[in-house]
């Protein structure tokens, strides 16, 4: 009680100061429940962080009364008692007016934390009952307040050699929806700041149930990163490093492990910036840029491959605290940072330390980049496996290819398919056949071969897809030989080199694939006639050259021959009566007598490995007639 002078006009505005408080807590505090309440511990807390932050606190201990009250005590300089310009004690000033922390030095402070950062004086306005002890001066002050009222002045209780603050406080229970503080709720956020804050002693109490911790980390946040990775392998110690650049300072600690996770935590002043914010994105873009360039000097990327930031950062736990003046949060929760010009410093800093780091430390870089390029490569194949399953749904589509000229007929063992080499011939053959069984897919010459290319390519590949879709029983693991379209399918390709090395193509798609069609006894190929010999009106034609010659030895004189090139030289009424009528022509199945020597001699002639093949066409090239050129 103010007792001496009486209430003043400055009394009263107080007062009007913490009853707005009172009636509008959440706006000072965020709310008034559970984490309202302990909100009102970090405040206190946070002052006495500020201390440490200005090098002045070594020491804060917190304890929990079985009264339902809680104290803060630290080892700094202890709130200022002098007398101030009213008449009062600072510290009264400090615990009865908003924001005065400032007016007494806390300008001073060339970092400050708090989230909100209100001040002790919302904690006493929100209190049943509140009482600070300072130790200054070589005295012990003491004061107690009610409802935020100071029951008396300021006195001095004692002298003391020590410096500090003891806050001790009873949560008003008509504000607060509850009024229990949970141990392990404040101890996350202890700990939190004892990693931060090296060498920074915390100690917490529980009058409750006896319950007692303190936490001290001599490494900080290098520790922070060792109890992130506690229960992880990890590649490496972890990387720390701390820099003042223009009042700024910014501190990292990292440490890779063979995990596929990434754990970044990021603090500016001790608060925890969820959102992240410039300081976070010039980490990133610093790691990033570092692991590129520290792989490109030492010649560990082929043909000038990046990583992207989410390769980089894979399977890395770290800690990015910097402590800056003026901070600005942004966002809905104010938990991102702002400062633009932070961005920068932090890359730079980032950058520059961290390649010394590997430059340094050859073993550890090698296994770091080991670690990236590994998730690089994970990466690109979940990328592939997903195109894979969209590409499937496509090839699994009943939408028929546009330039299947199909037939009439619906039951598939009565119904056939050319696949025909080239658009001309495609043409020839739509108008020589029975449109009523007989459909044509015309293909654009060399089709993919599937023995060398990898799935994603033949799942992107318009003419297989085509084939996929024409053949309408799916594909892959999917395929359904039973939903054929067609029981006849018919290869039909020029009698000539290239022919011949699509009808590979084709036959190694089919037996790569669609094997049950050939095991079924589905698959042909046609056999369109070599020659034409023409006497007068006449017409006859030869599919091999031994029946050419029989053909000569009845014709005598006078023929003329024509060595037929491509099916594209016979006109559609030939192509029918040749090749493709079932009353003339000849269709030769495709079996599998072997099924292993088959496979062995696609993957020979159809393969990567070069050796075996030459020695295939080697030990075979005497067998090979008709080899036109
Ligand atoms: C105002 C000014 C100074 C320190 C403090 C407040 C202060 C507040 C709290 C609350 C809990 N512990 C605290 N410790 C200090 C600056 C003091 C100076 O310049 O000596």
């Amino acid at each position: 009680m103010t007792t001496d002078t009486g209430y003043t006009a400055k009394d009263i505005q107080v007062l009007e100061g913490l009853e707005a408080v009172r009636k509008r807590p959440a706006m000072y505090i965020g709310s008034t429940n559970r984490i309202g309440l302990h909100h009102l511990v970090y405040e206190v807390l946070d002052n006495s962080i500020d201390e440490a932050l200005a090098g002045h606190c070594k020491n804060i201990e917190i304890m929990l009364y079985k009264d339902g009250s809680v104290s803060v005590t630290d080892d700094g300089r202890g709130i200022p008692v002098d007398k101030h310009d009213s008449g009062k004690s600072a510290l009264e000033v400090v615990l009865t007016v908003l924001h005065a922390g400032g007016k007494f030095g806390k300008q001073a402070y060339a970092v400050s934390g708090g989230l909100h950062g209100v001040g002790v004086s919302v904690v006493n306005a929100l209190s049943e009952t509140l009482s600070v002890e300072v130790r200054r001066n070589g005295k012990t002050y003491a004061q107690t307040y009610h409802i935020g009222k100071p029951l008396s002045d300021v006195k001095v209780v004692g002298d003391t050699d020590k410096t500090g603050t003891m806050i001790r406080f009873k949560p008003n229970t008509k504000i607060f929806e509850t009024v229990e503080f949970e141990y392990n709720y404040l101890k996350e956020r202890i700990m939190e700041l004892a990693f931060l804050n090296a060498g920074l002693r915390i100690k917490m109490s529980d009058e409750r149930d006896g319950n007692e911790q303190e936490f001290y980390y001599e490494g900080g946040i290098k520790e922070f990163v060792e109890h992130i990775n506690k229960a992880r392998t990890k590649l490496h110690a972890p990387v720390h490093f701390k820099k003042t650049k223009d009042n700024n300072e910014i501190e990292y600690a990292l440490q890779y492990t063979d995990s596929y996770s990434e754990s970044i935590y990021s603090f500016v002043n001790n608060i925890k910036t969820v959102d992240g914010g410039t300081h976070v994105s010039g980490f990133r873009t610093a790691l990033t840029r570092v692991v590129n360039e520290y792989m490109r000097i030492n010649k560990i990327l082929k043909n000038d491959k990046k990583m992207s930031g989410d390769d980089a950062i894979e399977g890395l736990a770290g800690i990015i605290s910097i402590k800056i003046p003026e901070p600005q949060f942004e966002g809905q929760t104010k938990a991102k940072l702002g400062n633009s010009e932070i961005k920068g410093i932090v890359d730079s800093v980032v950058y520059d330390s961290l390649m010394t780091y590997l430059e340094e430390h050859p073993t550890e870089a090698k296994r770091i980049m080991q670690k990236i390029i590994s998730s690089m490569e994970a990466r690109e194949a979940a990328q592939k496996a997903k195109e894979l399953i969209r590409r499937k749904s496509v090839f699994e589509s009943s939408i028929l290819p546009g330039k299947l000229s199909d037939c009439i007929e619906k039951d598939p063992s009565k119904c056939e398919i050319f696949v025909v080499e080239g658009d001309s011939a495609g043409g020839s053959g739509r108008q020589g056949r029975d449109r009523n069984y007989q459909a044509i897919l015309p293909l654009k010459g060399k089709i993919l071969n599937v023995e060398k290319a990898p799935m994603h390519k033949v799942l992107t590949s318009e003419e297989i897809k085509a084939i996929v879709l024409s053949i309408g029983a799916g594909f892959g693991e999917d395929f359904d030989a039973t939903k054929a379209r067609y029981h006849k399918f018919v290869i039909m390709t020029d009698a000539d080199v290239d022919g011949a090395h699509i009808r590979t193509l084709i036959l190694t798609l089919f037996y790569r694939h669609f094997k049950p069609l050939i095991e079924k006894g589905y698959l042909y190929i046609a056999q369109p006639p070599l020659y034409k010999i023409k006497q007068g009106k006449s017409i006859q034609y030869a599919y091999s050259d031994a029946q050419l010659q029989e053909v000569l030895k009845q014709t005598g004189e006078k023929v003329d021959i024509q060595r037929y090139k491509g099916l594209g030289e016979m006109n559609p009424e030939q192509l029918w009566e040749t090749t493709m009528n079932p009353e003339t022509r000849t269709l030769k199945q495709v079996t599998i007598e072997d099924a292993i020597v088959a496979d062995e001699l696609f993957t020979i002639l159809m393969g990567d490995e070069v050796a075996p093949r030459k020695e295939f066409i080697e030990q075979y090239a005497k067998q090979v007639k008709n080899l036109d050129i």
